[in-house]
């Protein structure tokens, strides 16, 4: 028999139940997994955790508007990917007039279906906070308070969910059924089970009718919530309408993000965009009034009783606590106005707005006024990180973080949530989330945790192995009973090639964690079940030559370890970058390739001119690099079909700039797709203008400046478009095969003064806006990488960062780098990318 887990929302167990009754006849038993619509039970990604192999999971509309089927959803998904397949089927619902049941079918393919879903979520969470006000004193306020976080992380998740699952192989139910289970047997590998399943008699199927047969009890509140008197949330099996008409009145800021995410906005008549459809689903916020910044003056004010302020802070803080938030933050706003330059005034109705508002973005806007008041408050800092969290604004809550660090270099805690945040959302930083964690270790002993992610940093993508075993060990001397830390020790000694101690470990881990007892554990670890019959005495020896040799093990390890250290110092002090006393110019730097370009180079020590017309992006840019990299920036915004705005950038720069290395021609774009017959004037003339003439204008200042100096590389980005011609590619083409011919040209006339010319010429590349430009930001157009994987901007990078380090006397002239899925312009194979996420 081969067990697969079958996961589903109750409302959908006779789809469930039908699976099973087919599938078994091929030996298959299924093992059942099921929620229910509240959190009350354990949620379904709990249920799965332990369980390893194929899933199979009935989705539904039920499920998707299920808290305990969400909750966690969106990291199983991501985590267990491949494992999955997912089944679509339609939900269940009842006729508003004649209460009979119908089918609710499940779609989540239009970016309208998701913003639907988003909205469910948000509708939710906000009655859900509208019952806590008015059930003040008969709530369990903290279980209250976790169910309202699930809601909450549910309604912020819905919508990656969504977009993840759409990105995995799913299947709708027909095509799950179609031709004997075909998929069903192809996702578990099982051809032979295949042919044999299709030589059985067919068994009717019984085709799953929408039914409000009691296959679920219904739930009313969750019963985490001690409410004396009761509260009607049932209206059909499936969906808890809301109970209270009156809707919060909260900016529901995740609305705004997925939709801003998902559309790209219409530009409006006057070529503005416009989030109207959205900003019409928004209804006006608890009452915020501005509470006024602080003027120079207000921090000359008279002073004030730090009693007397303590005191109105306290009153509001109880008005709040007692459900008046209103009044308590037009008091303190009150107060405020009085008194503008009082920290703790605007401190506390920041807090207030925080906990009791989620109106990040006005808590954070406060912070920053109480800030200019106290700049080096800890406090404020701490708070500003934590809601950018929460907003997902990692840079911002990374910078405040940092911040603080330099305020305090022994905030501990500080330290922890920057490791948490740079691990988590800078995957290249890894290095650097790994000294926040020990240094968070470092000065909170206590902060065990820090210790154990230290070492699972050093471990798992540090490839340190011996240094990470150092801190497991730490780890499990505080709690001997660590869930992961016997098996984390393990995995260090198996890869360090010490199978014995890694045994060991093991046999420990899995006692502490029977799951993590599988088959292929066992075979790694080569952990047979057989046990050795012992004496008493035996056991005595060994446990006391196991510590011998465990001590002598100890004192070699450090020894090494130094030895590691000093040379790894040795190794950083010899290392130089390639780019140190370099200046690179590049050109489009505010996205896509340039932007990518920028970062690698940085990365690599060089300076940087980095230009573009977005200023706010170049300024993001450059703040972003400079803090990370120790190298300097110059940031420069015009257009290059401008041609005297082109010379007075560069005339403007002053010698020490002027002395460019490296020129990156990147700017360019595509407009239209059209043939030649109904081309429009318009497109032909921008293609032509940035790719073409912006590029030569460029290059007609900078290399006279490389002629000077008799040194200099140009890197000219042109595009497979440059190479072959698709149609409706016409202009676009022609201008990347200008770019061909100038690049020979420039090379022809310049390698005499030791210049050297480049081009690199991709094929599709995605995380750019490139297509997004090209379809004038239709991004349902723009949507054309999805069935295949194209290029990501770095790899571009990491052509162009090849071509200028290598030695003086080597021109890479030409790189043509494609995709492995496109083989030619319009040769490309679109069944889907799932195996290159799977492998990267
Ligand atoms: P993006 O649209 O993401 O980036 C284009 C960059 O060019 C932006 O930084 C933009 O900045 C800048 N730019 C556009 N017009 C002007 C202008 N008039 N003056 C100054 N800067 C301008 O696209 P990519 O990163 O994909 O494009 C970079 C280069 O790569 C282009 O030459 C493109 O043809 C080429 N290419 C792209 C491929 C792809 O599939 N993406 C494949 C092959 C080649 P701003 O708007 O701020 O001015
Ligand atoms: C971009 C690649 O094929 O869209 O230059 O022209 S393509």
């Amino acid at each position: 028999m081969k067990s697969i887990a079958l996961a589903y929302c109750i409302d959908n167990i006779r789809i469930a139940e039908e699976i099973e009754r087919q599938l078994s006849r091929a030996s298959y038993s299924f093992e059942h997994f099921y929620c229910k619509r509240t959190t009350n039970d354990e949620s379904l990604s709990t249920q799965l955790r332990g369980k390893r192999g194929p899933v199979l999971l009935v989705i539904s509309d039920n499920f998707l508007k299920s808290a305990q089927c969400m909750s966690g959803g969106l990291k199983f998904l991501q985590e267990r990917g491949s494992d999955i397949l997912p089944v679509i089927v339609d939900g269940q619902t009842k006729d508003d007039n004649t209460g009979q049941p119908i089918s609710a079918p499940t779609q989540f393919d239009r970016v309208s279906d998701i913003i639907k879903y988003i909205n469910y979520w948000q509708d939710q969470y906000l009655d859900l906070r509208k019952q806590k006000r008015q059930l003040h004193d008969e709530l369990d306020e903290e279980k209250f308070n976790q169910y309202l976080r699930v809601m909450r992380d549910i309604s912020g998740e819905i919508g990656e969910f969504l977009r993840t699952l759409r990105n995995m192989d799913f299947l709708e139910y027909p095509d799950f059924i179609a031709n004997s289970y075909e998929r069903f047997f192809r996702f578990t590998n099982d051809d032979n089970g295949w042919r044999a399943f299709r030589d059985l008699p067919p068994l009717m199927p019984i085709a799953p009718k929408p039914t409000f047969e009691p296959t679920a009890p219904v739930e009313t509140l969750p019963p985490i919530v001690e409410i004396k008197q009761e509260i009607e949330v049932e209206s059909h099996p499936n969906v808890e309408e809301p109970i209270l008409e009156e809707k919060i009145a909260e900016t529901p800021v995740a609305i705004v993000e997925e939709a801003e995410k998902m559309y790209e906005p219409e530009p409006s008549s006057n070529g503005n965009f416009e989030f109207e459809h959205i900003e019409s689903k928004i209804e006006p916020p608890i009452e915020i009034e501005a509470a006024p910044e602080p003027e120079e003056k207000d921090l000359e004010e008279e002073p004030i009783g730090e009693a007397q302020i303590q005191n109105w802070v306290e009153t509001a803080y109880d008005a709040a606590n007692s459900g008046d938030v209103q009044s308590a933050l037009s008091s303190l706003a009150d107060y405020i106005s009085f008194h503008p330059g009082s920290f703790a005034l605007r401190y506390a109705y920041a807090v207030l707005l925080a906990q009791y508002t989620d109106n990040q973005s006005e808590s954070i806007n406060q912070l920053d006024a109480a800030l200019e008041i106290e700049p080096e408050n800890e406090e404020a800092l701490l708070l500003i990180g934590q809601l950018a969290e929460l907003k997902q604004d990692f840079l911002l809550a990374k910078n405040s973080y940092e911040k603080l660090v330099e305020i305090n270099d022994e905030n501990a805690d500080a330290y922890y949530r920057l490791g948490m945040v740079v691990a988590a959302q800078y995957p290249d930083q890894i290095e650097q989330a790994a000294k926040y964690f020990k240094k968070a270790a470092k000065y909170d002993e206590n902060n065990m945790d820090a210790t154990y992610r230290y070492a699972n940093l050093l471990a798992e993508q540090l490839d340190k192995p011996k240094k990470a075993i150092k801190y497991f060990e730490k780890t499990l001397k505080a709690n001997p009973k660590h869930p992961f830390a016997n098996y984390d020790l393990a995995m260090s000694y198996h890869r360090m090639g010490n199978k014995e101690t890694a045994r060991e470990y093991y046999l420990r881990a899995i006692k502490i964690n029977p799951e993590l007892k599988t088959p292929e554990n066992d075979k790694a670890f080569e952990y047979k079940v057989t046990a050795y019959p012992e004496s008493a005495a035996t056991h005595e020896t060994i446990e006391a030559l196991k510590q011998s040799i465990q001590q002598l093990e100890e004192m070699l390890k450090t020894q090494e370890e130094e030895a590691a250290k000093q040379a790894e110092a040795a190794e950083t002090l010899k290392a130089k970058l390639p780019g140190e006393g370099k200046i690179a110019l590049i050109t489009g730097a505010t996205s896509g390739i340039g932007r990518t370009t920028a970062t690698l180079l940085a990365e690599n020590g060089f300076d940087l001119i980095l230009t573009g017309r977005r200023k706010e992006r170049l300024d993001d840019l450059e703040k972003e690099l400079e803090s990370e990299y120790d190298i300097k920036i110059k940031t420069l915004d015009f257009d290059v079909r401008d041609v005297n705005a082109v010379e007075r950038a560069i005339e403007n720069l002053g010698e020490d700039w002027q002395a460019i290395d490296i020129l990156i021609n990147n700017a360019g774009k595509a407009k239209g797709f059209h043939p030649i017959h109904e081309g429009k004037l318009e497109h032909w003339e921008e293609m032509i203008d940035t790719n073409v003439k912006g590029l030569l204008y460029m290059t007609r200042v900078v290399a006279p400046l490389m002629v000077k100096r008799r040194k200099g590389h140009i890197i000219n980005i042109s595009s497979t478009a440059g190479k072959e011609v698709y149609p409706n590619g016409n202009v676009y083409c022609a201008s990347k095969f200008a770019v061909e011919a100038l690049t020979k040209g420039m090379r022809l006339d310049l390698h005499s003064y030791n210049i050297r010319v480049s081009q690199v010429a991709p094929g599709h590349v995605e995380e750019t806006e490139f297509a997004l430009v090209r379809f004038d930001g239709d991004a349902e157009r723009a949507r054309i990488y999805e069935d295949f994987k194209p290029l990501n901007a770095s790899d571009v990078a990491d052509a162009i960062l090849w071509a200028i380090t290598r030695p003086p006397h080597v021109n890479v002239q030409d790189i043509l780098l494609m995709g492995t899925q496109q083989a030619g312009v319009t040769i490309i194979d679109r069944s889907g990318r799932a195996i290159f996420e799977e492998e990267e």
